[in-house]
């Protein structure tokens, strides 16, 4: 096991598009325990591969308080289910101590591979439903601060660019 670094916004490798995963083998799966293991570290709730630099179409989450639902997601899917909207606070990893109200569908229903490249579906609502759209965005090169104005998208890019140098 190991902690992986987690790439920062405005890094531009977080806008690549991730490639499918064409074999679920214990190379990726050394990848998914690294990718757990640095998630729980953080601590968060979701991590997708594009935000520790491996451009696939994979990502972890667990919503849970006490690390007890691990959920694998391998070139996933969602449709929306509902038109109902909601709002949530997200936060991200890969854009440390920053967090923004974004508003997304509250109702879908995930496609996926799991850890042992099984197909399976969820329906998720609320928080994970959340977690899972934020995460898929990733493997799109997408982050939830590309919703907000470009006046606080810019100020957030300032403010982490500063840090960056500050610690270089
Ligand atoms: C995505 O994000 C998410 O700024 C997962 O300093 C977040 O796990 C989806 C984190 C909220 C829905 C709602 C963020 C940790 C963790 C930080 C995370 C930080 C330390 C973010
Ligand atoms: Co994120």
């Amino acid at each position: 096991m190991a902690l992986l670094d987690i790439l920062e916004f405005p890094d531009p490798r977080l806008r690549t598009k991730a490639e499918t995963v064409e074999a679920v083998d214990d190379n990726l799966r050394q990848i998914i325990d690294d990718m757990f293991e640095t998630m729980y570290d953080a601590p968060g709730i979701g991590l997708a591969a594009t935000q520790v630099n491996v451009h696939k179409r994979l990502v972890v989450i667990d919503v849970s308080e006490d690390k007890s639902e691990p959920l694998v997601l391998i070139n996933p899917e969602y449709e929306v289910l509902d038109q109902e909207l909601e709002s949530c606070q997200e936060g991200c990893l890969s854009v440390p101590g920053f967090y923004e109200e974004v508003v997304r569908p509250r109702h879908i229903r995930l496609k996926a591979l799991d850890r042992d490249g099984k197909p399976y579906e969820l329906e998720a609502e609320d928080l994970l439903a959340v977690c899972i759209q934020h995460e898929i965005d990733h493997l799109n090169g997408k982050l939830f601060v590309d919703y907000l104005s470009p006046l606080k998208r810019n100020r957030i890019r300032k403010k982490l660019e500063k840090q960056h140098r500050a610690s270089a």
